[in-house]
């Protein structure tokens, strides 16, 4: 009907604040669909006349828990689309707002009340005829859930979801942006977004992270600012014409359909459709990747090894299997918090007992753990109802576990992921049971993962579990299992969970073998293993696997947590040079360079700042307390500093006498060096700088081919002086050219052992020496 993806598509604005003059007090503006059918009527062609392509049918609070105004909601809703529908729009939308109640366990109102309410609302709206559904200015995340699965329950129009965020990209009710796109996405709406709440500008940086993590089209309807009262009536601060150019930044951001919410009116519809005329939808990549969310955290598992935490599971556990049969769930919420804790990005919970009502304890532990932590979970049950029932009362996108590879089991489960937009975890077994080799295991993964891409479930949703035996009992299919992981992982490209423990069953030093396992697994390409964080050896074992595998870029967080790593002693806003450097932010160096520049001389700047705060991070690198990727982010930070002072160096090459510079083989410190090459530039010589980890031979050559008379030789290292012997060696033999040379490990003595004719301590004592050479032989 409506192309909303490589075409722009605008809704219209707000509706309340247009009837607010006509609307009598204490009454719900639904009910002017029946006692003033054309002040509704004139509102929606105002906006058709502004420009508006779809306009919003009075329908807002038109839910049995919100509206109790005389007149049926059949009436109501038939009417709103009817008055709709006569204005000319090219389509009529049915607006659901929230239900004006809260759901458990903020208020009282559960999931299947606010369900059947939304069930009823989009339905009458869908048979008096709207075109879309408009489901807008949602705070709860389930309660967005819960009015999108109703509307995919009775219709297949489009549904498009939108949220209203606070300044600090949180909800009211504290859902996130990201999980809010992932979630909402996943679920099956056309498009999500962001509506209400603040103006266009404040809205931006929350537009952009729903733009990265939606993988459907974005909309977005602000308000016009902020209100306030005058003379009695609310007023909003963003004029018609702001508010049109910041709308027009997002359509350049990638968004493709826009509208207005409270405050705007038709003159603010009108711009708008300016900027829609006046461009081509900007060119966005939806969001591919894999992630998982609860309301408020969205984690991508792609590119970083996730820990799903095991501990909230019955078997073999005597005391969680107590709590559970005596209802204690704040046991269930103490193992929640002790893996968050201890670094588990996903929870597992299962109620896999056979004496309690397995559906009903499972949805409760959902709902207790939500409350504790902000973790994503994974609802872990072979009952297809358990598990249907806590999928669709949970506050995010889960990951279910699971469905295996019989034709009855994925028929059963596979619906309930397609349904509720979950992730799925696929475990090789099936009517045959457990396959004894990887290709067996194989097959049935890609059994597993036709069925659910041809039932509408997308790959990157598809996590296969290639099933761990134990050790003690079937020694030869472990290996087995590690072969499954890599092939499923090379030949279907799905993500790996492997439940890590089950390996070392019946032997004595568990811990032991599961680690060893476990590295062994994570190196075939699992992505997700299912373990305890409360293992230290376990969680090492990531964090080490983390580095080594690229995802812990700079070793960051294993340097935090596996050393005694220096914290960051200022934030960057008011940081000094010093502590720029001490924490390798590049950004801000430069500004303080030229600050200091204000007062001081560049030589000022370079020895008494730059270098004292390297020979600090040198110190702490000896000390044990930096780590080399501390040295590096370091000197790039120490590099930006001598960079602007290059840059404001005007002297650059000369026709004066010429000087070969080179730091010498096995060495690539080069930042001294570079000191020296400016001074002598500044001096007024021609500097031929060769850089770094030069060879003698090609120093030679150049010295021969340049007729040099003067080579300096930088070396940093005690293990690079030999190297700078054998570069003065090299040069004797076939030059008479001189040396110097310098470096923070040389000394005079050095540099007389190795046979240099000069030591320059620093580079005034360089240029000092070139003079006298030059002079010389004059
Ligand atoms: Co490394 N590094 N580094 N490092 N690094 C040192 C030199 C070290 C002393 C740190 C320490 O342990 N305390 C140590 C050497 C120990 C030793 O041999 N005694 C060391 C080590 C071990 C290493 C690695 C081996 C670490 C590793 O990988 N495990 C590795 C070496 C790789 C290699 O070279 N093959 C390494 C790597 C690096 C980085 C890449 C991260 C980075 C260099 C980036 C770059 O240069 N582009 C780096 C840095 C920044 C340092 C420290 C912290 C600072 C060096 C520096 O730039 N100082 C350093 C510790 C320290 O010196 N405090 C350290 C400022 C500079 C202006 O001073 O170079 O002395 P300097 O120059 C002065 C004078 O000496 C003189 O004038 C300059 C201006 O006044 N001068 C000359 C220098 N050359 C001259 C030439 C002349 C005349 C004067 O005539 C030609």
């Amino acid at each position: 009907m409506m192309d909303f993806k490589n075409a722009f598509l605008v809704l219209d604005g707000a509706m309340g604040t247009m009837l607010q003059d006509v609307l009598p007090a204490g009454k719900a503006p639904e009910t002017l669909n029946v006692t003033d059918p054309d002040a509704v009527l004139a509102v929606h062609r105002a906006y058709v006349q502004a420009g508006s392509d779809v306009v919003t049918a009075n329908t807002f609070g038109a839910n049995r828990l919100k509206y109790h105004d005389e007149y049926p909601l059949e009436t109501v809703i038939a009417n709103a689309v009817r008055i709709a529908k006569k204005s000319g729009a090219k389509a009529v939308a049915l607006d659901v707002g929230p239900t004006g109640v809260l759901l458990q366990p903020f208020g009282a109102c559960t999931v299947e009340e606010a369900i059947d309410a939304f069930r009823e609302q989009i339905s009458l709206g869908v048979e008096a005829g709207a075109d879309l559904v408009l489901i807008e200015t949602m705070t709860d995340l389930l309660e967005a859930k819960a009015a999108l699965i109703a509307a995919r329950e009775v219709t297949d129009k489009p549904v498009f979801v939108s949220m209203s965020f606070e300044a600090t990209g949180r909800t009211f009710l504290g859902a996130g942006a990201a999980a809010a796109a992932v979630t909402l996405s996943s679920l099956g709406a056309d498009a999500v977004g962001v509506n209400c709440s603040l103006g266009p500008d404040k809205l931006l940086p929350i537009v952009e992270t729903v733009l990265n993590y939606s993988s459907v089209p974005v909309f977005v309807q602000p308000n016009a600012g902020l209100p306030a009262m005058r003379d009695g009536k609310t007023v909003y601060d963003v004029t018609a014409e702001d508010f049109a150019s910041s709308v027009g930044k997002m359509l350049d951001m990638g968004v493709t359909v826009v509208g207005g919410c409270c405050g705007t009116s038709p003159d603010y519809i009108r711009l708008l459709r300016r900027e829609t005329d006046a461009r081509r939808p900007a060119c966005r990549t939806p969001f591919g990747g894999s992630a998982v969310t609860s309301a408020s955290k969205c984690v991508v598992l792609d590119g970083r090894t996730t820990v799903i935490g095991e501990r909230i599971n019955p078997t073999g556990k005597k005391k969680l299997k107590q709590a559970l049969r005596d209802g204690d769930y704040d046991y269930v919420t103490s193992e929640a918090l002790s893996q968050d804790a201890a670094g588990a990005d996903v929870l597992d919970v299962n109620a896999g007992l056979p004496d309690i009502d397995e559906a009903a304890v499972l949805s409760h532990m959902v709902d207790e753990i939500q409350l504790v932590t902000d973790l994503p979970l994974q609802i872990d049950s072979a009952d297809p109802q358990a598990v249907e029932r806590a999928a669709r009362r949970y506050r995010g996108k889960p990951i279910i576990n699971s469905v295996n590879g019989k034709a009855e089991n994925m028929a059963a489960v596979l619906p309930i992921v397609r349904k509720y937009g979950a992730a799925v975890v696929g475990l090789t077994l099936d009517e045959d049971g457990i396959p004894e080799t990887a290709e067996g295991r194989f097959a049935i993964a890609k059994k597993i993962v036709d069925t659910a891409l041809s039932m509408g479930v997308p790959k990157k949703d598809i996590f296969i579990d290639c099933l761990v035996l134990t050790a003690s009992t079937n020694q030869d299919m472990v290996m087995q299992t590690v072969r499954a992981v890599e092939l499923v992982k090379t030949q279907l490209g799905c993500k790996t969970v492997l439940g890590v423990s089950n390996v070392s069953f019946g032997l004595p030093a568990r811990e032991l073998l599961n680690r060893t396992f476990l590295a062994a697994a994570l190196g075939a390409g699992l992505d997700l293993p299912i373990l305890n964080p409360l293992s230290k050896a376990y969680m090492d074992t990531v964090d080490a696997f983390r580095v080594l595998h690229g995802e812990d870029r700079e070793a960051a967080v294993y340097i935090a947590s596996h050393a005694d790593a220096p914290k960051v002693e200022k934030a960057a806003d008011d940081a000094d040079l010093r502590t720029l450097i001490l924490n390798g932010q590049k950004g801000g160096v430069r500004e303080k360079v030229r600050e200091l520049l204000g007062t001081i001389s560049p030589l000022e700047v370079i020895g008494g700042h730059l270098i004292p705060a390297l020979d600090e991070v040198g110190e702490k690198f000896e000390k044990g307390v930096f780590f080399l990727p501390q040295l590096i982010a370091s000197a790039s930070a120490a590099k930006e500093g001598f960079d602007e002072l290059a840059a404001g160096n005007a002297a650059g090459h000369t026709q004066g006498e010429k000087i070969l510079l080179a730091t010498v083989q096995g060495d690539i410190h080069d930042i001294g060096k570079n000191i020296v090459r400016m001074l002598l530039e500044n001096y007024g010589y021609d500097v031929i700088d060769l850089g770094k980890d030069v060879p003698p031979e090609v120093i030679l050559n150049e010295a021969k081919k340049e007729h040099i008379r003067l080579v300096g030789l930088s070396a940093l290292m005690t293990t690079t002086v030999p190297s700078m012997q054998k570069t003065i060696e090299v040069l004797r033999r076939e030059t008479d050219c001189r040396v110097m040379v310098g470096g923070a490990v040389l000394t005079q003595s050095d540099a007389d052992r190795i046979g240099a004719d000069f030591y320059a301590k620093d580079a005034s004592e360089a240029a000092r020496i070139a003079e006298k050479v030059f002079r010389e032989s004059e």
